[in-house]
């Protein structure tokens, strides 16, 4: 471990700034049919030939519908604030629609209630994409009758655990699902048309607020979001061709969500780019979208480099490269934050997933995760950097607190700071995880001093 990192952590992160771990459900919960869980779309593409890199599925992962109470002392033992979990929409409400599954209910309330316990915040994700198999044969999120199934599990599950949860989020990583999964068809459900993923696209939009609203109405007191993979796209030279490229870029992963969230309108530029395959988009669905947020999560990996001549080798950039081809840009995060804060009213926001992907070594029941262990602390003295020139920064989480099933990567890509061993689900702590534990035991020093500052200093 790099003993300068851990001994020097940036101290000016406010006492309430919240730390966390980050999972989602189908990429460690496992037990795909137990105790009356219904199939989503990933466990019927996984089952596809091809379609996963090492032909595996998230039957097993990391066997956490099994093994959540010792994942929990695990999560209490790192000494975060908070974890930032997902619920598998088919585990308790089996198709989408109609009956709900008290069995599932139950696992999540016992999960929470276990988090409360161990004094961790519940963050809740209703969707990271594991929808319920039957609403896709409906026509999954191009359908418009998927938004009125999902206000519904929203609100099932805010009436269910709603009292006990700090955050619930709408959606994880809209543009995946729409794009990933309705444009390219790398990811579930595998569909290759762009017209279909702009409307999948809108209906998650509109879902996210038309729940929000739902919930407020209800009485809800978590506080509401969405989370985001943003990234600031650069062009690769400074031709027009580029230049226009990289706004294109930006339009469709950043400007198509943010600003229909935060302006209640869609990018005209990427409206005109889509042409025929703009979405169908009723009246007073803007407005719904544009509903009040307490908080905006954003995903961050790292930079994109927009080149109209086709894809842009990383390896210009001269940087560091994780396992998944993605180079390490800690000031792309920073750059990201202000401008975010310089083009939109932001609530407060919080960093949902930062992390990477390494090449492991288990060796004497260690992993020297170097590689790591120097990606987290650049980026969270990113978004410090961020916070002092004024964005509204109120958390930070590490994607990921284990190894789990990487969607199309299977199980090769490792983003955990604890490492699993997926012959006997042991867990074993890497050295990003004690560094992260002895940064946030700083963190919780300096909290202390600046309380006795705040106690001892004079009314003013
Ligand atoms: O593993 C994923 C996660 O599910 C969503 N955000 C990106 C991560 C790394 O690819």
């Amino acid at each position: 471990m790099n003993a300068t990192l851990a001994s020097k952590p940036p101290t000016d992160f406010p006492a309430d700034f919240v730390w966390g771990v980050a999972t989602s459900a189908f990429q460690i919960e496992g037990a795909p049919a137990a105790d009356g869980k219904g199939p989503s779309i990933w466990d019927s593409f996984c089952q596809r030939p091809g379609t996963i890199a090492d032909n595996s599925s998230g039957d097993i992962a990391c066997d956490h519908y099994r093994l959540w109470e010792s994942d929990l002392d695990l999560i209490a033992g790192l000494g975060v604030d908070a974890y930032r979990f997902s619920v598998s929409w088919p585990r308790v409400r089996p198709g989408g629609a109609g009956a709900w599954n008290a069995k599932g209910l139950d696992f999540y309330e016992r999960l929470v209630d276990g988090l409360l316990e161990r004094g961790l915040k519940a963050y809740l994700t209703l969707n990271h994409w594991d929808l319920p198999d039957e609403l896709q044969a409906q026509g999954g999120w191009a359908h418009r009758d998927t938004v009125h199934r999902f206000v519904e599990y929203a609100r099932g599950m805010a009436t269910h655990l709603g009292d006990r949860l700090s955050a619930i989020t709408t959606h994880n990583e809209p543009w995946v699902m729409a794009v990933l999964g309705h444009e390219t068809g790398l990811f579930a459900p595998g569909i290759k048309d762009r017209a279909v993923a702009m409307q999948a696209a809108h209906h998650l939009l509109l879902s996210h607020g038309l729940a929000l609203q739902a919930l407020r109405a209800d009485g809800c007191r978590s506080e509401l979001g969405i989370v985001l993979n943003l990234a600031p796209v650069q062009p690769a030279t400074d031709s027009p061709e580029d230049l226009a490229q990289a706004r294109l870029e930006d339009g469709r992963l950043l400007r198509w969500y943010m600003d229909p969230l935060l302006r209640g309108a869609y990018p005209q530029d990427v409206l005109d780019f889509l042409g025929a395959d703009v979405p169908q988009v009723q009246p007073g669905d803007l407005q719904a979208i544009a509903a009040p947020m307490d908080y905006l999560g954003v995903n961050y990996y790292s930079r994109s480099v927009a080149s109209a001549a086709g894809p842009w080798d990383v390896h210009r950039g001269g940087r560091e490269i994780t396992e998944m081809g993605w180079e390490v840009y800690p000031e792309g995060l920073t750059e990201l934050l202000l401008r975010l804060h310089r083009d939109y009213a932001l609530p407060p926001v919080y960093i949902t997933e930062n992390g990477g992907a390494f090449p492991d070594k288990l060796a004497n029941g260690q992993v020297h995760d170097a590689d790591r262990t120097r990606y987290l602390a650049q980026h969270i003295a990113a978004v410090a950097d961020a916070m002092r020139q004024g964005v509204p920064m109120k958390g930070y989480m590490v994607w990921s607190l284990l190894d789990n099933f990487e969607w199309a990567s299977g199980y090769a890509k490792r983003f955990g700071i604890v490492h699993v061993d997926y012959e006997t689900q042991h867990r074993t702590l890497k050295d990003s995880a004690l560094w992260y534990r002895a940064f946030l035991q700083g963190q919780r020093a300096a909290r202390g001093v600046q309380k006795r500052l705040e106690a001892a200093l004079p009314e003013l």
